[in-house]
């Protein structure tokens, strides 16, 4: 089931890869979500499968479409077959401003698990500490970044100043980039997009060791499916700003700021499937490229139980009347 949904959900990213590819620079971010959103929505409807969302574009009221607890999938046919429940968590576009302005790292992103295998999470901030396979286990997000950066050195047999931190460029982090300075460790400060910086961690050769800070906690969920799939780990506290958010949060069973939150408990199933395709070319991910009568996209996806990553490497023929040359 999940090596299939693995492949359908791909599908799904590159559809809403490809629409919101067209806004690339145009300053539209709303325009270019809305684009992701719509693709995304009927990519889904396509496929037969009972899905519910479970992290998307908001609460009903705010979002008109992949609104939290809305259905997807081609339910008719599903409701005879009998097909098995699938909980959703999208970012329909990680990176809106990214792509309004034609900055690199843009990504679609959708998990897939059985029902109740993702965490429902309010729309605040969450504390991130996110590591690759070789440094899970061995960082604890409770102690200061400059003791997590000499175990995350040690783990890699490198030195403190070997090591690259993905931290969202914020004031809320002035403090934090301080003491990664001051330790010693070479920082890329990001505008937008600590998801995408997430996922480099856990594949080798994106020159991306770790990511810390605080960043959206539904996004922080949709990083724990990717990373539970790819053997890293990520550690986080909700932090909230106001009464209003900390109440919002506790009704959701997270009202405790100091609990720290692993991998496992944020994305607890085990079929987990996970789909990501690159917008604008980032570390880990190709952009869209588009040429007469087609575009060429660049995803990866994986599932936890079948452990395999798929670097998807996909030539879209618009027109079959016209179509383009497929180039190796
Ligand atoms: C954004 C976005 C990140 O967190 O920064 C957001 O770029 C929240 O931070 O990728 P701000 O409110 O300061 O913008 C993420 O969406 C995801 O964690």
């Amino acid at each position: 089931m999940e090596q299939m949904l693995a492949l359908e959900m791909v599908r799904v990213t590159e559809a809403a890869a490809i629409a919101s590819a067209r806004f690339m620079g145009r300053g539209e971010k709303d325009g270019a979500d809305r684009a992701a959103v719509e693709a995304m929505r009927r990519a889904m409807d396509e496929i037969e499968f009972a899905g519910r969302i479970v992290i998307g574009e908001g609460e009903r009221d705010k979002a008109p479409m992949l609104y939290i607890g809305e259905k997807v999938g081609r339910r008719e046919e599903d409701e005879r077959r009998d097909a098995p429940e699938v909980d959703i968590a999208v970012d329909p576009l990680e990176g809106t401003n990214l792509v309004a302005s034609g900055q690199a790292g843009a990504i679609t992103v959708l998990a897939a698990s059985e029902k109740g295998g993702l965490v429902n999470a309010p729309d605040t901030y969450l504390e991130k500490l996110c590591v690759g396979p070789v440094v899970a286990g061995k960082v604890d997000i409770r102690d200061s970044p400059t003791d997590n950066l000499r175990r995350i050195a040690e783990a890699l047999g490198r030195r403190v100043n070997d090591i690259t931190v993905v931290i969202l460029d914020r004031p809320r982090h002035d403090a934090l980039i301080a003491e990664v300075r001051e330790a010693g460790a070479r920082i890329k400060l990001i505008s937008d997009g600590d998801l995408s910086a997430a996922i480099s961690c856990a594949v080798s050769g994106t020159g991306v060791h770790a990511v810390m800070g605080i960043g959206g906690a539904p996004e922080g969920v949709i990083t724990a499916a990717a990373l539970r799939c790819l053997g890293g780990e990520i550690q986080a506290r909700f932090r909230y700003r106001s009464d209003e958010e900390r109440a919002r949060g506790a009704r959701m069973g997270h009202g405790d700021e100091d609990r720290v939150y692993s991998t496992e408990e944020l994305a607890s199933g085990e079929n987990i499937v996970f789909a990501a395709t690159g917008v604008t070319a980032g570390d880990l991910l190709q952009g869209v490229r588009f040429f007469g009568g087609g575009a060429r996209t660049h995803s990866l996806t994986t599932t936890y139980r079948t452990k395999q990553v798929r670097f998807i490497d996909t030539v879209h023929m618009f027109d079959r009347d016209s179509p383009p040359r497929v180039r190796l």
